[in-house]
């Protein structure tokens, strides 16, 4: 079938909105139609050319909901008609990382997923007979994508698509660094770095569990307005103070129980260690950073009892736990609708990466 994609030809290009082919799914395969896509900064970082497994040309987006229209033979978990959200990670219950319970990170397809592929090594999109690759296992910027059904959330059919998109990756990510990742508990004081689509999910989720000073940090001071809207305490501008790391301390009584990197810069997520309570704080890595970049810090910072912790998708187990989340969005558990600044129609993506890039969005959503 042809498909109207927004496509990435080259990186530090815009996307190019084209009528692409798209052949049906094969074995264990699920066609979508993709309703709506959020466009999250690691889609930015993609394009910009900073993603060490990025591909060209590729359809990227990651952050979909939509409808099945098909299914592959031998697809047993999803019917045409359910409603879905993409997984980039997603959950086979079979592979050691799931059977584990220690990770949400499902191996069983995450070769392929990064060449670009689908789990049989081929594409299923092309252009002009040249093949497109997958993204991130997803492609939602697309109006039709093919998945594996491993990589499918049902959720339920009253949640609105422009909406429920955002729970593949940002509100999940941000909410599930919390509850998932650091378990943060009632009480707890708390550091955010970057306040952007991820970060202000993570105050909502510090907010939901009952933490107490929940201190937000960006070099971009519109954000203080939107950090308190959804339940930070304290703002920190680090261009108004001298040392960052000295003030949190200072701040924070002695260091934070926890703190989040939602920057991907190395640089702050150095900062967010040290800013962790001797003896017991930790530190939550959700930033992506570019190709190359390292993070550093003195041992010591570890000897005594600092933690230094990563967190993909919020170590929400996708199948599982995506459903109730939006549950707890419909339930008004969680706020989604007010982070959703910008709705588009595709034609316009691209302004989408240039308000992101300008600071002016939280979240711009692309409606089919
Ligand atoms: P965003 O662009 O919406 O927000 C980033 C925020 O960080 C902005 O408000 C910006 O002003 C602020 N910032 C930039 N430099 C800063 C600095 N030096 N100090 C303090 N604040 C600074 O991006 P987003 O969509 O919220 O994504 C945030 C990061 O999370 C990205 O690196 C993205 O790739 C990553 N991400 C990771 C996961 C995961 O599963 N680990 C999932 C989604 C996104
Ligand atoms: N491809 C990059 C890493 C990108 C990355 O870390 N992605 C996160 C999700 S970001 C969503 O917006 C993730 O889930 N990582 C786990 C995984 O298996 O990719 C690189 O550095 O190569
Ligand atoms: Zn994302």
């Amino acid at each position: 079938m042809k498909t109207r994609a927004a496509v990435a030809f080259e990186a530090k290009r815009p996307l190019e909105i084209v009528e692409v082919d798209l052949e049906g799914p094969r074995a264990g395969e699920v066609l979508v139609e993709i309703k709506a896509t959020g466009i999250c900064h690691t889609d930015a970082y993609t394009l910009d050319g900073l993603d060490s497994e990025g591909i060209f040309p590729s359809i990227l987006g990651h952050e979909g909901a939509g409808v099945v229209v098909e299914v592959g033979p031998g697809v047993t978990s999803v019917e045409v008609g359910d409603h879905v959200i993409p997984l980039y990670t997603p959950e086979c219950r079979q592979c050691k990382s799931c059977l584990s319970r220690k990770t949400n990170l499902c191996t069983a397809i995450r070769a392929t997923q990064g060449k670009g592929l689908m789990p049989d090594g081929s594409s299923r999109f092309s252009y002009k007979g040249q093949a497109i690759a997958h993204y991130m296992g997803c492609s939602t910027f697309s109006n039709f994508t093919v998945l594996p059904e491993i990589a499918l959330a049902k959720i339920r059919k009253d949640a609105p698509f422009d909406k429920a998109c955002y729970v593949g990756c940002g509100v999940t990510t941000g909410v599930g660094a919390v509850v998932n990742t650091a378990k943060v508990e009632p009480g707890a004081n708390c550091v955010v770095f970057g306040l952007g689509g991820i970060g202000l999910n993570v105050i909502q989720g510090l907010k939901m569990v009952g933490a107490d000073m929940i201190v937000g940090v960006d070099i971009n001071g519109d954000k203080e307005e939107w950090g308190r809207r959804f339940g930070m305490t304290h703002f920190v501008n680090p261009k108004n103070v001298s040392d960052v790391v000295a003030h949190l301390v200072e701040l924070t009584g002695g260091g934070a129980d926890y703190t989040f990197d939602c920057t991907g810069n190395t640089v702050v997520m150095r900062q967010a260690l040290e800013a962790c309570h001797r003896g017991w704080g930790e530190s939550i890595v959700i930033g992506v950073a570019e190709a190359g970049k390292e993070i550093a810090t003195r041992p010591f910072q570890l000897v005594t009892g600092r933690v230094w912790r990563g967190s993909a998708f919020g170590g929400a187990r996708g199948r599982t736990d995506t459903p109730k989340i939006v549950d707890w969005y419909m339930d008004g558990k969680i706020e989604i609708d007010p982070m959703i600044t910008h709705t588009l129609p595709l034609e316009r993506i691209n302004e989408a990466f240039d308000l992101m890039h300008e600071g002016k969005s939280i979240r711009s959503v692309v409606v089919f």
